[in-house]
């Protein structure tokens, strides 16, 4: 299995996530900048060119959730991240729409923004951002409360994408102190060995974050 990704990516890194909760193995098919060959490769197989991509026995499996899906019916591993119960499986796939679309979503809004010539910026669509970010912790605020992964008990699909959905989203806009499910959240995901690997993995391109990334996490 060869997977197109880059480690600082937050949606790559939610792939990442699923593939070393289960020590899966797989050729690290790493998109730099400057590497003409592998981006040909990349947009051979995807045209969108949105990373990641996985290629797998001669198949193209795109969007990260669909990847991770593909891993659980072709790979799967001891961490299971779809429950067999197709009722558990919805809540886990809800919660996985919501980290995508609410948090992710006008996460890379702001951050695409910020790299727009200043002449191109969308003010009105980065405050829409921030106000569906503030929407999106509060909403996730309640749904964690008593709750340790975002679908429950098991550490899933969802968590995959709340990690670094949240983790970003928070140094792009910051999770208020009101929110402290959401706060105890992240720092859950922080502390679990599959996303701190992501997490150091992707530390020496901190740099690299066009809002400037702050001295923690
Ligand atoms: N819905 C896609 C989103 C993928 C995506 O937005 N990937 C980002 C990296 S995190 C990307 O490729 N950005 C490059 C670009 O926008 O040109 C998924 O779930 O895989």
């Amino acid at each position: 299995m060869k997977l197109y990704a880059h480690p600082f990516a937050s949606y790559c890194q939610k792939v990442l996530i699923a593939l070393y909760e289960n020590r899966t193995p797989f050729e690290y098919r790493v998109l730099a900048p400057d590497d003409e060959q592998m981006a040909a490769e990349h947009e051979a197989l995807w045209p969108f060119k949105r990373l990641p991509v996985l290629v797998d026995d001669g198949c193209t499996v795109v969007e990260s959730s669909i990847i991770i899906e593909h891993l659980e019916l072709r790979h799967p591993g001891p961490v299971r991240l779809i429950p067999d119960d197709a009722r558990a499986a919805l809540e886990v796939r809800m919660m996985d729409r919501v980290f995508d679309n609410y948090v992710s979503t006008p996460m890379q809004t702001i951050v695409f923004d910020s790299i727009r010539a200043v002449e191109n910026r969308d003010r009105q669509g980065v405050a829409e951002a921030r106000e569906l970010l503030e929407t999106a912790y509060r909403w996730i605020d309640h749904a964690m409360m008593g709750r340790e992964w975002a679908a429950g008990d098991a550490f899933s699909l969802a968590d995959c994408a709340a990690a670094p959905a949240l983790f970003y989203a928070d140094w792009a806009h910051p999770i208020g102190e009101a929110f402290s499910n959401v706060r105890a959240y992240r720092r859950r995901l922080l502390a679990r060995p599959s996303f701190a690997r992501a997490v150091g993995e992707a530390r020496p391109f901190r740099p690299l974050f066009p809002l400037g990334a702050p001295d923690r996490d």
